[in-house]
């Protein structure tokens, strides 16, 4: 039934307990197809310049009508163009790897990697690999398996860098999930959150019951904390880097990386950090900015989302800290604050009152068979966006 995964050096269910961990299979460098796959007539591959306002533009509308939705179709994730530069601008980003398939100059198909530092199973070797993203097929023209060979031409693209192995999430499951985790909302707005069909009302609740359960303070509890700035870079680096070590997997983050993943862009992402004395950070916090079309609702077009990033705390409890994320979030004019399940996230999730969602994201890897064949949400340390 998986006429494409079948194909790919994935574990499968069958195989599983055959293969030794590592690599499922060692890369040729010198065997890697040098032309990029065939497309059906009309069909073209580009390379998308997401600097160019008219290429980025091209991306916004066709990811705004066709990219991931919920189970019952109510809401669409709608990535602004300055989010997409963030996500996929990283420092040493490869211009051909953000790929689209055109049709008479229109934009039909699209998917990208940025190459990262990936640490599996506390590995001594770090593996410099691609994490895949924002594949998308538009509504007309889905079912032609065109997703595949987005899939086999971003491969080959990889392989011509001399990278072998990707790192991916989605919602639904395909061969072969390494962990399955959750999706956790805690809501900030209760009223437009039940207007929406984001959340529904039980028997015995009201709007104003909600509203007064889910209210929240309009000023921070923790001393010392304010937006991460430039001047934290090395702290945060040292903090972020030290903190993944708890888990099975895990980017390795340099300082150009976590400038560029954590420094505050309006609108994209937020990072506060908790300043002691004499300019020593202990925590921070960080969520990044991801709303979604509402897809039929006379009120209301967007709902805006506050999706949970990486957090470290070290002297502040964390309990408190995501409260001050809770709070920051609210006052930014979030509808809610989502998060999945992973790293500490549950030392918080009852506490401050966050509820299971209906959304799954799996976890994958590409040409990696791991010692432990799954991971535990808990043991995952790395958030894609
Ligand atoms: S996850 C987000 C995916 N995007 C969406 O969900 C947006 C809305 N949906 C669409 O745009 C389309 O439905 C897509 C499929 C494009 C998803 N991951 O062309 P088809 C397999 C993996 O006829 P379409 C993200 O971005 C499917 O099992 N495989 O289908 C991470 C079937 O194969 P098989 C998927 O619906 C992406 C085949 O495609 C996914 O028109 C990571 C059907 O193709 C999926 N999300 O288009 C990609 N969806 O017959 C893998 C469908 O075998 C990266 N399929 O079951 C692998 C690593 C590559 C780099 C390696 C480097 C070394
Ligand atoms: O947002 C999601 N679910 C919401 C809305 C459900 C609407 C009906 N289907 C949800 N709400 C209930 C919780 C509520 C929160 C406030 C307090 C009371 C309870 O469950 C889900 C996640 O749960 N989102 C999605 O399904 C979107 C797709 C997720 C997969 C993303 C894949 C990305 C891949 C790219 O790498």
């Amino acid at each position: 039934p998986h006429q494409f995964w079948e194909t790919q050096p994935i574990p499968n269910i069958n195989d599983m307990d055959s293969l030794k961990p590592g690599p499922i299979q060692e890369g040729v460098l010198e065997d890697v197809r040098k032309d990029p796959y065939n497309l059906i007539s009309k069909f073209e591959w580009c390379n998308i310049d997401l600097r160019n306002d008219e290429q980025a533009q091209q991306v916004y509308a066709l990811l705004k009508e066709n990219y991931v939705e919920d189970d019952d179709n109510m809401f669409r994730f709608d990535y602004s163009i300055d989010f997409l530069r963030w996500a996929l601008l990283p420092p040493g980003q490869y211009p051909d790897w953000i790929v689209g398939v055109k049709v008479n100059q229109k934009l039909v198909g699209f998917i990208t990697g940025i190459p990262v530092t990936l640490n599996i199973e506390n590995q001594q070797t770090k593996i410099k690999m691609t994490e895949i993203n924002f594949l998308c097929v538009h509504k007309k023209i889905r079912a032609n398996r065109l997703a595949p060979v987005l899939i086999k031409e971003i491969t080959r693209r990889v392989h011509i860098k001399n990278m072998w192995q990707a790192v991916y999430t989605a919602g639904i499951v395909v061969p072969t999930p390494i962990s399955q985790t959750r999706y956790y909302h805690r809501s900030l707005n209760a009223k437009k959150l039940i207007e929406v069909g984001f959340s529904s009302l039980s028997a015995r609740q009201t709007i104003s019951r909600q509203q007064k359960l889910y209210k929240l303070p309009e000023e921070t509890k923790t001393q010392g904390l304010r937006s991460m700035k430039k001047k934290d870079v090395a702290q945060v680096t040292k903090l972020l880097n030290e903190y993944l070590k708890k888990f099975k997997l895990y980017f390795k983050y340099t300082e150009d990386e976590v400038k560029h993943w954590f420094i505050p862009r309006k609108d994209v992402i937020s990072t506060y950090v908790v300043e002691k004395e004499q300019g020593i950070i202990t925590d921070f916090l960080s969520f990044y900015n991801l709303p979604s079309q509402v897809i039929k609702n006379p009120k209301y077009t967007h709902l805006k989302a506050a999706y949970s990033y990486y957090n470290v705390a070290t002297q502040t409890p964390i309990v408190q800290l995501m409260y001050d994320a809770l709070i920051l979030a609210k006052n930014e004019g979030y509808d809610v604050f989502n998060c999945l399940d992973i790293m500490e996230n549950e030392k918080f999730l009852k506490e401050l009152m966050f509820c299971p969602g209906d959304g799954q994201l799996n976890y994958y890897l590409y040409n990696w068979k791991l010692e432990s064949n799954m991971l535990k949400p808990e043991e995952i340390g790395i958030v894609l966006v």
